[in-house]
């Protein structure tokens, strides 16, 4: 039996990793770490937590004893890492908090990994999980593709970008077999709702305005959670070490444009008259730094490993709807306590 540890597994992704990898591969043990920080939630992997496959263990990976410790006692045969601080906005306010899981923590990974399995890396497998936003900002055309040079400007995207570095760094150095994926913006369930999609479906829903920085042209590169899954499936079984890979659904939107679109899917679910819910944009002060566009080149994917996306976004964007609809318990758990001090900080008290 394979044993993956599978970081970040109780976020957004990350959980739709964990349940895709345990349902397909009841001949892999799946440990699931995570520190369970604000947006870590146990209750996103409810359908598989009773599984023989999977374990949980909660830690801190900036913690290199625990690490180190865990790769000790578990002999992993692969790594799959998801764990970060992924949210650009708290990135701004606090970017220390983003260096140190981000860069130190997949430095002390890449450490155990490196003690652990010098005597046979070509066996194991160290994957890193990073984003497209490493590579800056683009004008009205082109895309980013796996050559593209690096040029983040946020905090978040900073660390991600020097945690990338680190782990080809150690593939180059010591030899680790590692691979990296770079993946657009993702959608789907278990999203939490500091980010735009699922904040704007809570906050039409509770008929309160829905927050669009600037003049809400940026434009953002749109991918089905469940396909970015898949892509981390293909990847980390096919790809050759040392590679990486983008990912994207070629899926562009300004942040207007998909805005509206959800505000006429949920006037449709929620029997409001049509332009109602459209009523509650209303224009905030832009993000500091605010990247104008992202937009993905994942064709070195689709022709070299047969990866597609599956899903159109208006139908996809349906089923997000749905899905927060039906999970009010959920949506309500996560929006209680320490949300409303971070929704009045970034948002009121501008
Ligand atoms: P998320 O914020 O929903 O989840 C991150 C998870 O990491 C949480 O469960 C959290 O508890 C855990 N975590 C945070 N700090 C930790 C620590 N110090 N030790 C152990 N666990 C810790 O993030 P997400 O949106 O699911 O993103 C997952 C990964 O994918 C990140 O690496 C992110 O950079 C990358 N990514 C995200 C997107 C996106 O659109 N969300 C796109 C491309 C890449
Ligand atoms: O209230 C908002 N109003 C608004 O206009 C929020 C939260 C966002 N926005 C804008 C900013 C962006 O242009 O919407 C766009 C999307 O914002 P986020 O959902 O915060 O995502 P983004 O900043 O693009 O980063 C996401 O994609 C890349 C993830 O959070 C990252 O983890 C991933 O790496």
């Amino acid at each position: 039996m394979k044993k993956i540890l599978i970081t970040g597994g109780a976020g957004f992704i990350g959980s739709h990793v964990v349940r895709l990898f345990v349902t397909k591969y009841p001949n892999y043990h799946i440990v699931n770490l995570d520190k369970l920080t604000y947006a870590g939630n146990l209750a996103n992997l409810k359908d598989i937590q009773d599984k023989p496959n999977y374990t949980f263990v909660k830690g801190d990976i900036v913690d290199a004893d625990f690490v180190n410790e865990l790769f000790t006692l578990h002999k992993l045969d692969g790594v799959i890492h998801l764990a970060a601080e992924s949210h650009v906005d708290r990135s701004i306010s606090n970017p220390l908090e983003f260096v140190m899981t981000n860069v130190i923590g997949t430095v002390n990974l890449l450490n155990a990994a490196k003690n652990q399995w010098k005597e046979n890396f070509s066996a194991h497998r160290f994957y890193h999980v990073s984003t497209d936003e490493v590579y800056g900002s683009l004008g009205e055309t082109g895309m980013f593709t796996e050559t593209t040079a690096y040029d983040p400007h946020s905090p978040y995207s900073a660390s991600k970008a020097s945690s990338d570095h680190f782990v080809r760094a150690y593939h180059d150095t010591y030899g680790i077999d590692a691979v990296i994926s770079n993946c657009s913006n993702n959608y789907g369930s278990h999203h939490f709702p500091e980010k735009l999609i699922p904040l704007s479906i809570h906050n039409i829903k509770n008929n309160k305005s829905i927050p669009i920085y600037g003049t809400g042209e940026n434009i953002r590169d749109w991918l089905w959670v469940e396909d970015h899954a898949r892509a981390i499936d293909v990847i980390y079984h096919q790809a050759k070490t040392g590679t990486t890979y983008n990912i994207g659904g070629h899926n562009e939107w300004t942040n207007i444009d998909l805005i509206h679109l959800l505000c006429k899917i949920m006037d449709k679910k929620l029997n409001r008259a049509e332009g109602e819910s459209a009523k509650l944009i209303t224009y905030v002060k832009d993000r500091a730094g605010h990247d104008h566009r992202y937009a993905i080149d994942s064709s070195k994917l689709q022709k070299e490993l047969g990866w597609v996306p599956s899903l159109q976004f208006e139908e996809g964007l349906t089923k997000t709807v749905d899905w927060y609809l039906n999970n009010e318990a959920w949506l309500s758990n996560v929006t209680s306590g320490d949300y409303k001090k971070y929704y009045e900080t970034q948002y009121v008290k501008r």
